[in-house]
């Protein structure tokens, strides 16, 4: 249930590890974009071939952005768009508008393109947050070995106190990769991501990464906690968190929309993770996150292995999802 966090004593795990390399980050994203791609792509190729831009192909074309999750904001954003360049660059063919598409999605995506600056605070704390099974344990290992892969040492704070199950695959997944775990038989979250702040400062680590339990937006005690983890952060160190990243399932679609404003009430949010693109024909949902919830998307993640998440880059998006196969 882990990916890559699983026990290594699951063979499966470690025969595909030293299969032959894979492909590179671009292939592998317009691969695991192929839902929402042919979610898109199927209607937009026969569209696009007519012989006329009218009335019922922009009709067509809002049900197809629809169709992808993108949102009715966003929707409407893009048509509007559209509609504007079949007049400002005199499009004539709908093959034409293709490109236009391409273009309006890019410009509406590109203000989420934000990466995450670390640097300006030794430790730098990253806050994780999200519903259950979002994706927030597994992230949490990946952007670990992102950080280390830039030369940063981390630590992490297992602060889902729920599950005893999680901790310990956390703990030895940490030992494994020479990554510090504070973790604590005791309940209390908050105490675990304030010794995991005051370790780190001790050890002159760089980054902390603190893990928090699931939590539905819903579950007014449970956001409350979360609400009073934050305050305990800011406790052990005065000008953090320096970044309260959410860990978003695409597959929730539209849903986010409504879970981005609840937790940034309850927490500030102030970055993304959108996980499980692969395998989902929702990935327009970042198109309704920029016109309705707009804040940066730090990272993707595109699947469960250890490489599968990446900073978000708005052009390459749009040609995984858009561009030529
Ligand atoms: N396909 C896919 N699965 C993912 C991705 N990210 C996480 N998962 C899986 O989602 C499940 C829940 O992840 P977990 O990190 O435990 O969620 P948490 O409850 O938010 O901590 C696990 O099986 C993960 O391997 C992703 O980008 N793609
Ligand atoms: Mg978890």
């Amino acid at each position: 249930m882990f990916g890559f966090l699983k026990n290594k004593s699951d063979p499966s795990d470690q025969v595909t590890e030293q299969q032959a390399p894979r492909p590179a980050w671009g292939e592998r994203l317009k691969a695991g974009l192929s839902r929402t791609r042919d979610t898109l792509n199927t209607p937009l190729t026969e569209l696009f071939s007519r012989a006329r831009i009218d009335g019922e192909l922009l009709d067509e074309l809002e049900m197809t952005l629809l169709m992808a999750d993108c949102g009715v904001e966003a929707t409407q954003w893009l048509l509007a768009e559209l509609k504007a360049s079949v007049k400002r660059d005199k499009l004539e063919t709908p093959s034409q508008l293709s490109a236009a598409l391409a273009k309006g999605l890019e410009t509406l995506l590109t203000p989420l393109e934000k990466p995450i600056e670390l640097g300006a605070h030794q430790p730098f704390v990253i806050m994780i947050a999200g519903v259950n099974g979002a994706g927030k344990t597994t992230s949490i290992g990946k952007l670990a070995k992102h950080f280390q892969s830039q030369g940063k040492s981390v630590l992490l704070a297992a602060g889902d106190t729920f599950r005893a199950a999680a901790r310990e695959q956390l703990t030895a997944w940490g030992e494994r990769n020479g990554i510090t775990v504070i973790a604590q038989e005791s309940g209390d979250p908050a105490a675990v991501v304030f010794d995991a702040i005051n370790a780190a400062k001790a050890r002159k680590i760089d980054v902390v990464l603190a893990d928090t339990a699931g939590r539905l937006p819903t579950q007014l005690h449970l956001m409350e906690e979360i609400a009073k983890i934050r305050r305990v952060i800011q406790k052990a160190d005065s000008t953090g968190p320096h970044e309260v990243l959410m860990v978003l399932d695409a597959n929730i679609g539209q849903n986010a929309v409504q879970q981005v404003k609840a937790f940034d009430k309850a927490i500030g949010v102030t970055g993304l993770v959108i996980t499980k693109l692969d395998g989902t024909a929702k990935g327009g949902v970042l198109a309704a996150i920029a016109r309705q919830c707009p804040k940066p998307v730090r990272f993707i993640g595109i699947g469960e292995g250890i490489d599968d998440l990446q900073a978000f880059r708005a052009s390459e998006f749009v040609e995984a999802l858009l561009g030529p196969t």
